[in-house]
This record gives C-alpha cells, sequence and structure tokens, in this order.
C-alpha cells in the first residue's frame, strides 16, 4: 500500500508545471516519510470491505497537508530546523520563499484533490473537506502550532501541553481515522474513530518526546530542537518514567477502541501495532 501511495504522490508531482514550485514540493513528498496518515485513512476503509486502491489518490491529501505543517514548521521562523526525514530542510536545500510557497502550494492541493476526486460523492467530499479543514485550521493543527511556539521557553503545566499535543499531532491523525469512515460511509462510527485518533495521536507525540529524548538525529532522520529551543515536553515535564506509563495507558484506551470498532486480525491492526514499536 506504501508503493501505491507513492505512485499517487509522483502522479500528482507530475502534474505540476516545471518549476522550482514542482522541484521542491518533489523533494519535501518523496524526502521520505512513513505515509502514516493516509495509510491509516485507506486501512480504514479496507476494515469496512472496500477496496482501499479506490481511495489512494484521495488519501494522499493527507500526506500534503501533514508534508506542508512538516516544511512550515522547520522554518527559520519557527523550529528553524536543519534536518527533515534524513535530509536537508525545504529552506536549506532550497530557499525560505521557496519553502513558504511549497507549504501553501501542498496545503491549497489538498483541499483540491479531495473535491477534484471522482471515486467520492459530493456529500463525502463535503464532510472530508468539513473534517480536514476543521482538524488543521484555528481550531486544530495551526492552533496547536501557536501554542506550541509560545511555550518556548516558558513554564507551562501539563493541561497546557496536552491541549498543545491535542491540536498539533492528535488532530490530524483523528481526521485521517474520519476520513476513512466518511469513505466507507460510516457516518455512524466517525465520532469512534475519532476517539481512537486521539488516542493514538497522543500515544504518538509522547513516544516523539521519549525518542527525542533517547535517539539520535541520524535514526530520527530530524533534528532534535526540543532542547536547543527550550519547549516542554512530556518528558521534561514529567520524567521519562511518567512518560513510559501514560503511554501504557494511552495503550489501553487503544485496546478499548479497537475492540469498540472490531478491529481484529487485519492489516490496520498490524499498522497500529507497528506505530507502537516504532523507534523513528
Ligand atoms: C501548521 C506550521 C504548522 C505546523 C503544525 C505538525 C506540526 C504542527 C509540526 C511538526 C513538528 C511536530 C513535532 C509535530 C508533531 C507531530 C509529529 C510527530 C510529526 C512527525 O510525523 P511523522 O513521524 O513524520 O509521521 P514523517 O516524516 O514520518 O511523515
Amino acid at each position: 500500500m506504501i508503493d501505491k501511495i507513492h505512485t499517487a504522490l509522483q502522479h500528482y508531482i507530475d502534474s505540476i508545471e516545471n518549476s522550482t514550485l514542482k522541484d521542491g514540493i518533489s523533494y519535501a513528498l518523496l524526502a521520505g516519510g512513513k505515509r502514516i496518515r493516509p495509510l491509516l485513512m485507506l486501512q480504514v476503509i479496507e476494515h469496512y470491505g472496500l477496496d482501499p486502491n479506490d481511495y489512494v489518490d484521495v488519501a494522499i491529501a493527507l500526506e500534503l497537508l501533514h508534508t506542508y505543517s512538516l516544511v512550515h514548521d522547520d522554518l527559520p521562523s519557527m523550529d528553524n530546523d536543519t534536518l527533515r526525514r534524513g535530509k536537508p530542510t525545504l529552506h536549506i536545500a532550497f530557499d525560505e520563499a521557496t519553502a513558504i510557497l511549497v507549504g501553501d502550494a501542498l496545503l491549497t492541493d489538498s483541499f483540491n484533490i479531495i473535491s477534484s476526486s471522482t471515486t467520492l460523492t459530493s456529500d463525502q467530499k463535503i464532510k472530508m473537506i468539513d473534517i480536514l479543514s476543521s482538524k488543521t485550521g484555528s481550531k486544530g493543527m495551526v492552533y496547536g502550532q501557536i501554542l506550541d511556539i509560545e511555550s518556548e521557553k516558558q513554564t507551562v503545566d501539563i493541561h497546557h501541553l496536552e491541549l498543545m499535543y491535542f491540536h498539533k499531532t492528535a488532530n490530524l491523525i483523528q481526521a485521517s481515522f474520519m476520513m476513512g469512515a466518511v469513505a466507507s460511509n460510516a457516518f455512524n462510527d466517525v465520532n469512534d474513530w475519532a476517539d481512537l485518533g486521539k488516542a493514538l495521536g497522543f500515544y504518538f507525540q509522547i513516544q516523539d518526546d521519549i525518542l527525542e529524548h533517547t535517539s539520535t538525529p541520524e535514526i530520527l532522520g530530524k533534528s532534535k530542537s526540543d532542547d536547543i529551543r527550550e519547549k516542554p515536553t512530556y518528558v521534561s515535564l514529567k520524567g521519562l518514567d511518567q512518560s513510559q506509563q501514560f503511554l501504557t495507558s494511552l495503550n489501553h484506551s487503544i485496546l478499548e477502541y479497537q475492540k469498540k470498532l472490531q478491529i481484529y486480525d487485519s492489516p490496520l491492526l498490524t499498522t497500529l501495532e507497528e506505530i507502537k514499536k516504532r523507534k523513528a
């Protein structure tokens, strides 16, 4: 499925006029990355017995939006990072203006990919655009990002940190699951998928904090900017042991939601297990 996601990303890149913008988009999208957001959406679709291959072209909207957030997050005015997905960040490899515009294009095109889909009904498109925009705009990921920026060199409490993590990280993971449910016309299950996405999103971010504390930029493929920028993390606030304990309790929640959604032996279950074991 990852190969199919890659092919769909390449088709999207091929559709862009030859330009520095195209080169930058290609650099950002093809630099690597685990592709977990489109993968989760497609495996939800598979969970409902539909053919995920019919939805790969739509699912890459999530990878475009995610990649935009990484490109903009790395900018000098934000985290000022130099390494991403094992390569120099976009503003280092190109320049800052190109990085801003690549992010802008990826964000905008992600919505165009949904609206121009030939697989989805109009109703599904509207619902997906509603989910993706509300989970990533001023009430979602971008709100999480401003909380993140403002937390630098600040003493924040755990509630503030959880608010930030919910918006910055969990919201897009929630959207991935929810969009899969919408594509499958499983409208009654959308809230349960959002619950699973919230628990998995927190798990993912706490894991990220632990890895940033215990791993190396070479293994992670990205700069360890939290320490440099004096950003509070779950590990800096609660320590490694309590962070591990939080992961254990989040795992209990994930297992409960898996049961509720009847996720048993399936590619989706395998992906969830792999995410929990990730090292980068
Ligand atoms: C709106 C500019 C802007 C940013 C939004 C997503 C984000 C906030 C910032 C990126 C940095 C960060 C630490 C985000 C938390 C989520 C996270 C761990 C992202 C990395 O996702 P992976 O591990 O990355 O899926 P790959 O490279 O595998 O796609």
